[in-house]
């Protein structure tokens, strides 16, 4: 195992890297654009070094500053973390170069998994369910006129360097598909640099199941289960769970093989993700999500892995140390997404100094945060701010588990999405399992905020006026009191909406 691991990210991903890397005996850097200096990644590792100014290309998402402080530090290793350079081919590239270990797959296997047609025809080569559509560029209008009408309207134009949804257009009928190539080409060129685009039938109602893999460089490979997450708006998930409210053990066990079968067709090393759309009891591959993925809790509390301590182990040339058979999930996770947004303003991005501050804990829940009392939440950077993550031995018992942590959850001084997660998880069709990518959209789309009553607006005002005169110390650090805030006791509560 390598000494020293540099952590090329930040916020609360940063932190749970950094978590894993000190239980291993790892020496830690964290790398810290300006916006950062006062961030608990900087504060929790051994090391940190400032790489530039807040917009992330000039940090974040620089190439050379990163690689640089780690040469710098003596690093040996990067974790990459996810978004930013987590599935850049280029960066793996150079990291191999400058000799650092990149924890994450080949750089080749980067570039085949992140071109969606090359994906799609690896998927096709070891017999994978696959979307009927489009396997390769075709150089025509003519063409696609064809192919659509060999798939049948409704269609779906979907960029080659996609992902996120970027690219995309449902066409309906002949008379709309030269609008829908041109508008996907026309997003494509401008997002990726590259206006290839290819056709598929559109499912309109799907579930998106995806699998989670680890595969290590002496052949072994593993899936540890897959993660429901449907209920998502504009490609941002909001609420994820494992496993599957649909999935019996017989597709899990197709689903995991399959998902093992592409990877391996493909090169693939480390943890990665393959998702797939489910409709009606058929699966299909759609992507290869080539990093460790936002909602990995849910897989790690029902498998009691640590997946990043196995992404260092197979990144550092150790075999996966278990088998297929040693893997078996228990009971049912949950993980709810905290945005700094606001749910009741069509999720308006929101800014602000996190006022006070109060986080969830308690058996089978946790929380998995950047936050601290203090901190400034800035417009630079993806507004996730925490997890909350619950188990339990069923369903019921992890949704009623996510309903008291994300009640005891105080935030204060950004808006966040708790109110509407506290909504949904009372809904009766997500009591029922009944899901798809259009569950919010059909259920919430008129979602107001729920009144507070008089009564916690008293208590919160009660509660703000106890922790200002509790707040006059003389050090003015951010360190915990000795004695606990109003706000650890108060729970969750917001001012009232418009
Ligand atoms: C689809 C689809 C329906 N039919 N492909 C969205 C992101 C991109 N990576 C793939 N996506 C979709 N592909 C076919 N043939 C619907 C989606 C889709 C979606 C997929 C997963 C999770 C959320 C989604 C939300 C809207 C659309």
């Amino acid at each position: 195992m390598f000494k020293k691991l540099l952590v090329a990210n930040r916020g609360e991903i940063a932190v749970r890297v950094l978590r894993t890397a000190r239980e291993m005996g790892i020496t830690t850097v964290a790398v810290y654009s300006q916006a950062d200096r006062k961030s608990l990644h900087v504060e929790m590792a051994d090391e940190a070094v400032e790489i530039g100014p807040p917009p992330p290309l000039e940090s974040y998402l620089n190439i050379e500053r990163i690689i640089g402080a780690a040469k710098a530090t003596g690093a040996e290793a990067i974790h990459p973390g996810y978004g930013f350079l987590a599935e850049n081919a280029s960066f793996a590239k150079a990291c191999s170069e400058a000799g650092l270990i990149f924890v994450g797959p080949p750089s080749d296997a980067l570039r085949r998994v992140g071109d969606k047609l090359e994906a799609r025809q690896l998927a096709l080569s070891v017999g994978a369910p696959v979307i009927p559509g489009m396997t390769a560029v075709q150089p025509d209008i003519g063409a696609f006129k064809k192919e659509a009408q060999k798939i049948g309207y409704p269609v779906l134009v979907k960029a080659a360097a996609g992902g996120g949804g970027k690219g995309m257009r449902v066409v309906s009928s002949l008379a709309d598909l030269n609008a829908g190539l041109e508008a996907a080409m026309r997003e494509s060129q401008t997002a990726f640099g590259d206006a290839t685009v290819y056709l598929e039938k559109y499912i309109a109602e799907p579930r998106h199941i995806e699998m989670q893999i680890l595969c290590d460089e002496h052949g072994n490979a593993v899936w540890l289960g897959e993660r429901e997450c449907s209920i998502q708006r504009r490609h941002q998930k909001i609420i994820e769970e494992s496993p599957s409210p649909v999935m019996t053990a017989k597709l899990r066990v197709e689903m995991g093989q399959t998902a093992v079968k592409i990877a391996k067709a493909a090169g693939y090393r480390n943890a990665g993700t393959v998702e797939f759309l489910y409709e009606k009891g058929h699966y299909y591959f759609l992507e290869v999500n080539a990093r460790l993925q936002v909602e990995h809790p849910v897989t790690e509390l029902c498998t009691g892995l640590d997946l990043v301590a196995l992404q260092l182990q197979i990144a550092s040339g150790e075999p996966i140390p278990l088998t297929q058979e040693q893997v078996q999930p228990r009971g049912h996770a949950v993980e709810c997404r905290i945005y700094a947004e606001d749910a009741a303003r069509d999720f308006l991005p929101s800014s602000g100094v996190i006022a006070a501050l109060a986080e969830p804990q308690g058996p089978g829940v946790r929380c998995d945060s950047g936050l601290r009392e203090g901190l400034e939440i800035s417009v630079h950077y993806d507004p996730i701010l925490s997890k909350v993550i619950t188990h339990g031995e069923s369903r019921d018992e992890a949704i009623r588990r996510m309903r008291r942590a994300l009640s005891d959850y105080v935030i204060l001084g950004v808006a966040t999405p708790i109110s509407l997660l506290l909504d949904i998880l009372k809904h009766p069709a997500f009591l029922s399992g009944k899901l798809s990518t259009h569950f919010l959209d059909h259920h919430f789309a008129d979602w107001k905020p729920p009144r507070p009553s008089e009564n916690v607006q008293e208590m919160a005002l009660i509660a703000a006026t106890l922790a200002r005169a509790g707040a006059r110390r003389s050090d003015g650090a951010l360190s915990s009191k000795a004695r606990p805030t109003p706000w650890q006791t108060i729970g969750h509560w917001e001012i009232a909406h418009g």
